[in-house]
């Protein structure tokens, strides 16, 4: 299957059968293809291509580079199922999802062709007689991306969409996890610039399919003025000082612990519904998972009663046949999240489901039900993220006690409140609410369109991806003064003469 997909979307098979280092399915466990990993000289060699790439993109007219876009848009609606179909064995996650996925990058096109013709500055008043005064925003370099495995084509297309029409040249460095992915968007990208013609440069977009070594040479290098990278809180350790000692800019996308605040008056059955895709979906592995569940006391009986009868309806299986729920990424995944329960007990909380599934008929896959952890308070366990489906169960009495709880964890990613109430709506979204980069109401944290900005506060890593004007972030912005006058006043009223 992996042969005739790959073939479609226009990957050669030497580059996925040809390498020594082996890539499996989380479905099964199975070997799906070999790469090989690229050294620290073969990534530098990559960048002085990306530099002369750039160099020649930037000249392009921007309307131009929108127009590359809209062709890989076109390349992804033809072969979304093929890539949808890729996404679901590589990661695991199920394919309504990987389609999702690949929606997710056709939209990002869309925005960012129309955003080609909107690169727009600002004119600003001159204090000095015969100036203008203007903010131009200019293409900035070869841009460093570096993705996850849970997600692993969209994140890519958020930045590299903006950032193509920008004028950028790119530079990929996937996870490990997921290398068959991005072999596929840059094939699919490769034929795109093909119909697109000269203008392209040929290395206009590459991918570095390597390790740890590989990684920081791509992030150490100042000839790559913008990382933009996507993983969890501990990459993000590793990655940003880095970036920061030679001055480079960054734009992280890490971690989260999302919440769900569940008022009393909130609409339970659209709750659980809520809560079901947003902690049960993609098995617990997106960075905008619901974790904690924060209920009040009054309705707290009630809801995990029908949050535990939704969790045993959920189907659990192959991730292309229909299932709710697919595998975990790896044995370790499944290790961490049982040390994590395990924990859990030792403390005394009681916990709901979280073993492993269909062992037999797949002895290296690694399925489990999600689990419902009844958390006592807000200690060490429940403030780390654990990529799986753990929800952690946790009970207020008011809505500033909520609030409090909301905001109580390191990272800063995603929010939501259940309510009908107005003021307690309000108040979530206001200055003194959610500390969190996105916050809803009544729908669940996860699942976000492209056309507001994605990322978060404080462990997230500040970072913002996809709409709003997030293209800013892929250009560098130049403040002009110009003088048309006969005269050289100095501003401040300077004389100096
Ligand atoms: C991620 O898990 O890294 O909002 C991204 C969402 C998706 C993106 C998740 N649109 O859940």
């Amino acid at each position: 299957m992996i042969g005739s997909i790959m073939q479609r979307l226009g990957v050669e098979e030497s580059l996925y059968r040809g390498g020594d280092y082996v890539v499996f399915s989380p479905t099964d466990g199975g070997e799906i293809g070999r790469v090989q990993l690229e050294n620290a000289e073969q990534v530098k060699a990559r960048i002085d291509r990306a530099q002369s790439a750039f160099d020649a993109w930037r000249r392009v007219p921007a309307p131009r580079r929108g127009e590359l876009v809209r062709l890989f848009g076109e390349q992804l609606r033809r072969h979304k199922e093929d890539l949808g179909t890729l996404v679901t064995l590589e990661c695991g996650k199920i394919y309504q999802e990987g389609l999702g996925e690949v929606q997710e990058m056709i939209d990002i096109c869309d925005l960012a062709v129309g955003q080609s013709r909107q690169l727009y500055g600002l004119t600003i008043a001159s204090e000095r007689p015969g100036h203008h005064m203007r903010e131009s925003w200019h293409p900035l370099g070869p841009i460093g991306l570096i993705t996850a495995f849970n997600f692993p084509v969209a994140p890519w297309a958020w930045n590299a969409a903006l950032a193509l029409v920008c004028g950028n040249s790119l530079l990929w460095k996937p996870s490990e996890k997921t290398p068959l992915c991005a072999l596929a968007c840059q094939a699919l990208l490769e034929r795109a610039m093909q119909e697109f013609g000269e203008e392209a440069p040929k290395d206009l977009s590459q991918v570095i399919i390597g390790e740890r070594e590989a990684g920081e040479c791509l992030t150490d290098d100042p000839r790559v003025p913008l990382i933009s990278a996507t993983g969890s809180t501990r990459m993000g350790h590793q990655v940003a000082p880095r970036v920061a000692a030679r001055f480079g800019r960054s734009i992280l996308e890490l971690g989260g612990n999302n919440a769900m605040i569940l008022a009393p008056s909130a609409d339970l059955d659209m709750a659980v519904r809520a809560i079901l895709f947003s902690a049960v979906g993609t098995a617990g592995q997106r960075c905008t998972t619901l974790r904690r569940l924060i209920v009040h006391a009054s309705v707290r009986d009630e809801v995990l009663e029908r949050v535990k009868k939704a969790y045993a309806g959920v189907t659990i299986g192959d991730p292309m046949a229909g299932n709710l729920v697919g595998p975990l990424i790896d044995a370790q995944a499944f290790e961490q999240m049982q040390s994590v329960l395990a924990k859990a007990r030792e403390r005394g909380c009681r916990v709901f489901g979280g073993e492993r599934q269909l062992a037999d008929q797949y002895p290296d896959g690694y399925y489990v039900s999600p689990a419902i952890v009844e958390a006592e308070g807000q200690d060490e366990l429940v403030k780390n993220e654990t990529f799986a489906p753990i929800l952690y169960v946790l009970t207020y009495d008011t809505f500033d006690e909520a609030m409090a709880l909301q905001n109580d964890v390191p990272q800063g990613l995603s929010s939501c409140i259940f309510t009908t109430d107005v003021r307690e709506a309000e108040t979530f979204v206001s200055d003194v609410g959610s500390d969190c980069g996105i916050a809803n109401v009544n729908i669940g944290p996860s699942g976000a369109e492209i056309g507001g900005a994605f990322g978060g506060e404080k462990e997230t890593g500040g970072g913002r991806e996809s709409g709003s004007d997030v293209w800013k972030s892929y250009m560098r912005r130049q403040t002009n003064t110009v003088n048309y006058s006969r005269e050289l006043p100095l501003a401040q009223g300077i004389k100096f003469d």
